[in-house]
């Protein structure tokens, strides 16, 4: 008889509902927009300059209508942005993974207990006044992991 697959307790996960965005960091935006929308045809769905995250972002999707899984280009704004530190030390490239959350502050600290460290103690305003924190990449396998809840007149339940 095969073994039974067990699922861990729903009380004790973080609650992803999806994957938000894909963050790639750049050092020429308009010349990565061109890129992804003259080349790959993707379109630009959401442009903004966050400085408290110190980047100026810009949103593609690929499916019709803008909904699924976005590419979010990043360039920093200045050299104190955590992009350009890591501009600097590894180039362009992969930057982080963002997964839709139900809720950012339960997620966190379900994460938190779960021995993982969390970059902020408290969520901060993300892209289209959505919630965000993010796992340490050295906790998570190399990878920049953000939590996403969208802002009520954005979220898509599934
Ligand atoms: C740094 N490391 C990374 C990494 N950034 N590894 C994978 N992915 C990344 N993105 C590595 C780095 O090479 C070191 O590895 C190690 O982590 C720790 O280095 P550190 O000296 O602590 O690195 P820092 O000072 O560069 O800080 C890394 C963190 C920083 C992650 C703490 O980048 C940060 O605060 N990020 C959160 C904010 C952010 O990234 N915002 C931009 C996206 P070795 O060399 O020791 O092996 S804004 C966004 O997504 C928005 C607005 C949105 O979606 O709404
Ligand atoms: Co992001």
């Amino acid at each position: 008889m095969p073994a039974m697959t067990t699922w861990a307790d729903p009380e004790a996960l973080p609650g992803v509902v999806g994957l938000d965005h894909i963050g790639l960091a750049v050092h020429d935006l308009e010349a990565a927009v061109t890129l992804h929308t003259q080349v790959l045809g993707l379109r630009v769905s959401h442009r903004e300059t966050n400085t408290d995250q110190g980047v100026v972002e810009v949103m593609l999707a690929a499916a019709p209508g803008g909904s699924g899984t976005h590419l979010q280009l990043v360039a920093p704004v200045d050299e104190y942005s955590p992009v350009h530190r890591f501009l600097a030390r590894r180039g362009p490239g992969l930057h982080h993974l963002a997964y839709t959350v139900r809720d950012v502050r339960t997620a966190s600290s379900i994460l938190l207990r779960q021995g993982l460290r969390l970059l902020y103690d408290a969520p901060r305003v993300g892209t289209r006044g959505s919630l965000i924190n993010f796992v340490h990449p050295k906790d998570t396998g190399g990878v920049l992991i953000e939590l996403v809840e969208p802002a009520a007149h954005n979220r898509v339940e599934g």
